[in-house]
């Protein structure tokens, strides 16, 4: 039993065309006007393959192919359809769509599995639109609440909950996943190794641990004409002295990366001297003991730095992840079925997060990769090619029909 290689693509293509930017890209923020169209579309897909659909209290969207034993706790495949703001057509969609793609499939060769399988969309992976990322996953499972979901620089202020209920998708609590058999996520690899060991199926092992900040650099506001520049408390000169110290910190450790994403300049006046700046910084390691003197390193920069250019600052941790390993039974799982279609595979820790980190906390959990292109991705060039695609998707069809009859 293989997969529908061209209709897999034929329905990412139909998504890609759902915010569409002129690059070939994606402009599909979570809960946005795009979002909201996708997924009306996917809940037509949802229905037509005949499954029950669900929405939980997070925008979570699920559909449930029953088993021939519906006691039995359900296999779960999924992950997520909201893309970055300049996104690629592939991150997160690949997984849904290849999830609907093995359900499809299923019933085509009108095979019953023994336990139920229930296919997912989660709400804000990406965390373009509301932090922290992983919202979705993370509030299924009780990690996260919606108190403390806050705004980045892309929404018109709207709050997280206000989003939910504008776009139709505040569904219930009730209705989250709360038990799992286990949980798969198939996903472009975002990086480079793949291509470099020329191998079309990545086996992840795990996924590197994480850390986001938020600094608040305060100076003070000035006359640009009348202000020497001896005494100014010039925010931006001094918040572009530590991201330059900060990426020159990042340089030095190795594995570390270190990015600043995003910066908000205020007032953001040609002629007035900025008085505060916000900037996040993004942090990761794999090994947790390494990454947890990281950010007394950061705090050191940022305070010294302050001091020279005479501002104070702030520095908040909001969200941060150990490194996940994942079972070896799903490993072994779905290194088995890989090398039964006779694909090459590679064994590797994922260095993007993914919504499979929360699914590991209520159930085994495991991560297809498949080759991204030049390693690109969060980037209109993302690009996946139909046959590593299709090889994907048949691993998953594959491991969840075995994992779905034990
Ligand atoms: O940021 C991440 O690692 C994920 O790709 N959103
Ligand atoms: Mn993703
Ligand atoms: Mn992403
Ligand atoms: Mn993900």
């Amino acid at each position: 039993m293989k997969i529908n290689g061209s209709r897999l693509m034929e329905t990412i293509e139909t998504s890609a065309v759902i915010g569409a930017t002129e690059n070939g890209g994606l402009h599909r923020l979570t809960l946005s006007k795009e979002d909201e169209e996708m997924r009306a579309t996917f809940t037509r897909w949802l229905e037509t393959a005949e499954l029950q659909v669900t929405v939980d209290d997070f925008g979570n969207m699920y559909g449930r192919r029953e088993g021939t034993n519906p006691e039995l706790s359900p296999v779960v495949i999924g992950s997520h359809l909201d893309t970055q703001p300049y996104g690629g057509k592939y991150d997160g969609i690949v997984g849904v769509l290849a999830a609907l793609e093995v359900i499809r499939t299923l019933n085509d060769e009108g095979v019953k599995t023994e336990r139920p399988i229930v296919i997912i969309n989660f709400t804000n992976e990406e965390g373009a639109r509301f932090a922290p990322p992983l919202l979705g996953s993370g509030g299924a499972i009780g990690e996260f609440s919606k108190t403390n979901v806050y705004d980045t620089k892309d929404t018109e202020g709207t709050r997280f909950e206000t989003a939910l209920v504008d776009s139709g998708y505040q569904g219930e609590e009730d209705d989250r996943l709360t038990d799992a058999h286990a949980f798969l996520e198939l996903h472009i690899e975002q990086g480079p190794v793949l291509e470099e060991k020329q191998k079309s199926i990545g086996v992840v092992q795990g996924i590197q641990g994480l850390a986001w900040f938020q600094v608040h650099v305060k100076g003070e506001a000035d006359h640009a004409g009348t202000t020497p520049m001896s005494g100014r408390k010039d925010a931006l000169v001094a918040a572009s002295a530590m991201v330059t110290a900060l990426s020159r910190y990042g340089n030095s450790i190795e594995e570390l990366v270190l990015t600043v994403g995003t910066l908000q300049v205020h007032p953001s006046a040609p002629n007035i001297v900025p008085s505060d700046v916000t900037f996040t910084i993004d942090m990761r390691h794999p090994d947790d003991y390494m990454r947890k003197g990281v950010p007394m390193a950061i705090h050191k920069i940022l305070s010294d730095t302050s001091k020279n250019y005479n501002v104070d600052f702030t520095m908040e941790t909001n969200y941060q992840a150990e490194t996940i390993h994942f079972p070896e039974k799903i490993q072994n799982v779905l290194a088995e079925e890989t090398d039964a279609l006779g694909y090459g595979k590679e064994l590797f820790y994922s260095g993007a997060s993914h919504d499979a980190k929360h699914m590991s906390r209520i159930t085994d959990s495991g991560m297809i990769f498949v080759p991204s292109v030049n390693g690109k991705s969060h980037h209109e060039e993302e690009y996946t090619s139909a046959a590593d695609i299709e090889k994907g998707a048949n691993v998953l069809l594959r491991a969840t029909k075995r994992l779905a009859d034990e």
